[in-house]
């Protein structure tokens, strides 16, 4: 089977695009979920000015027919709204315009000057455009399908902003549930409306000295199954899977499933989570009582929360400029300013919700298969139906 989505488009082209290969047919659809998964990416404290143009309305160009999936490959388009104020300089067709001038001094921390090297470029444009997180618009649009899938398998994918830079909120024994409803409604998508406070402050202060934060997130996948992914070979531990995905965000730097980088320092009989069992235990009666594996063990789904941290960078554009050089005279210089955001993690929760959705959901395509949604179904209920064999 295969499961796999890829994007195309430039910040400030025509527009972003993503091709899903893998989805059941008969998957319902529902176009304003999707909408409201692309606002959460777009709003938040320390957004860039951009978001304000931007509506982030999907056309669907193929694979869905009256509001189901028909098993074929979907594609669907994002039109960047600011492209009405690029189109001489992004015309895929066009001429560079005779006042044109090349962007020259690369932004430490930004792909700008490696991709430059790689791609033989003297204008640091040819990278920019295509770097930038403007395309996790796309991966949001993937990220709401497969949550919308994993609806039918008892699934919710959530989170929330742990820490701005070195403000951490506090509350760390409340529930998931608990945890991930209060961030989605705080500005800063974060739990503690204290730290919040505190968070705002931090990013105005950094906006007024022309500097940028980052920050980490964690998200959560809620009602997962035991017995996704895989230790039989590397590349099907849902583990693995999980990192490469959220790795793959700009700008995040670190990745941690469950407390790993605690276990190093930690003992066995600290670290481990003891297993229990009681029939009334559902769909598994073996269980946990903590959680530090962020339920995965040996690359497996345990049955408690799937759960994963990011560590993101600060935004390398930065309104006072860094040391850097002009790749075109060598001069020592200071790095250009681009509009861009000064703090963008809480829009980062929603791209890293929307890849451990992307897998999760994979898993599940996996280990249920069946090419429409009812059939895939039905071997989730049998499934379930094992479990029913251990309560004897
Ligand atoms: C980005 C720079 C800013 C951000 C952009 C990512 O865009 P612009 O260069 O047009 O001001 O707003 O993010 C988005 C457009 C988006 O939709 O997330 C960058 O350089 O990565």
């Amino acid at each position: 089977m295969r499961w796999s989505f890829k994007t195309a488009g430039e910040s400030h082209g025509p527009g972003m695009v993503v091709l899903m290969e893998g989805l059941p047919a008969d998957l319902p659809i529902d176009v304003d979920f999707i909408h409201q998964e692309l606002s959460r990416r777009r709003k938040g404290v320390g957004t860039s000015p951009r978001m304000e143009i931007e509506e982030d309305q999907i056309e669907i160009l193929g694979g869905v027919r009256w509001k189901k999936t028909l098993g074929s490959p979907v594609a669907i388009l994002v039109r960047n709204r600011d492209y009405q104020n690029w189109l001489e300089m992004m015309d895929p067709l066009g001429d560079p315009p005779p006042e044109y001038r090349e962007v020259t001094v690369p932004r430490p921390g930004h792909a700008d000057l490696a991709g430059m090297m790689k791609y033989r470029f003297t204008d640091l444009r040819g990278v920019i455009e295509r770097a930038s997180a403007r395309e996790t618009v796309a991966r949001c649009v993937a990220g709401a399908i497969a949550k919308l899938l994993l609806a039918h398998f008892g699934v919710t994918v959530g989170g929330f902003v742990e820490c701005i830079g070195p403000v951490h909120a506090k509350g760390e024994d409340l529930e998931w549930e608990e945890k991930i409803a209060r961030a989605r409604s705080s500005p800063l998508a974060t739990f503690d409306p204290v730290k919040e406070g505190e968070m705002i402050e931090l990013i105005e202060d950094a906006r007024k000295r022309g500097d940028t934060l980052g920050g980490r997130f964690v998200v959560a996948g809620l009602g997962v199954v035991p017995g996704l992914g895989g230790y039989a070979q590397y590349e099907e531990r849902l583990d693995a899977r999980l990192s490469f995905y959220l790795m793959s965000i700009p700008a995040v730097k670190g990745v941690e499933i469950g407390e790993g980088f605690r276990a190093a320092l930690s003992c066995g009989s600290e670290f481990h989570d003891e297993i229990f069992y009681h029939a009334s235990h559902s769909p598994s009666p073996f269980f946990r009582k903590t959680n530090r594996s962020g339920g995965i063990e040996g690359g497996v789904s345990t049955g408690e929360v799937v759960w994963v941290r990011c560590s993101m960078k600060p935004i390398p554009t930065l309104l006072r400029g860094l040391q850097s050089v002009d790749v075109s005279s060598k001069e020592a210089v200071q790095a250009r300013y681009e509009r861009s955001d000064v703090c963008a993690v809480p829009r980062a929760l929603v791209v890293g919700e929307a890849m451990v959705a992307w897998v999760l959901a994979g898993a599940y395509r996996e280990k249920f298969g069946g090419d429409s949604l009812e059939e895939m179904m039905g071997n989730f209920r049998n499934y379930l139906s094992y479990f029913e064999t251990l309560k004897k």
